[in-house]
């Protein structure tokens, strides 16, 4: 019985986490595009682990870039960058720490980047 107990409490620890992971559509209705105020879209926002991030955007009209801190105010992608275009990519958190993206073309222009502190 002590046994069940501790399995039960282990269960009731691990589950919220997993149960109560949220998906935030980046920029909302707006996607991940040009012109879009990303500063005011984290503003408010608390991201845990497990959490992810959904970008949808036109295919071929940008991208995705993880960069660190300095690839995100410099608006620089290196090759070693994970960087995606499927138009739809699901960015899911493992570690805290903070995230930096970038649309590679539209970074320096209209400021399409996006930085998330994740808990
Ligand atoms: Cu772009």
């Amino acid at each position: 019985m002590a046994r069940v107990t501790y399995l039960l409490l282990i269960a009731l620890l691990v589950l919220p986490s997993v149960v109560f992971a949220t998906q935030y559509v980046v920029g909302d209705d707006e996607g991940w595009n040009s012109g879009v105020d990303y500063y005011a879209w984290v503003e408010g926002k608390t991201f845990y682990v497990g959490d992810s991030l959904a970008f949808n955007y036109n295919a071929g009209a940008h991208n995705v870039v993880v960069v660190d801190a300095n690839g995100y105010d410099q608006c620089l992608a290196s090759p070693n960058n994970g960087a995606y275009n499927s138009g739809h990519d699901v960015l899911t958190f493992n570690v805290a720490g903070d995230y930096y993206f970038i649309c590679e073309w539209h970074c320096n222009h209209t400021d399409q980047k996006l930085k998330v502190t994740v808990n």
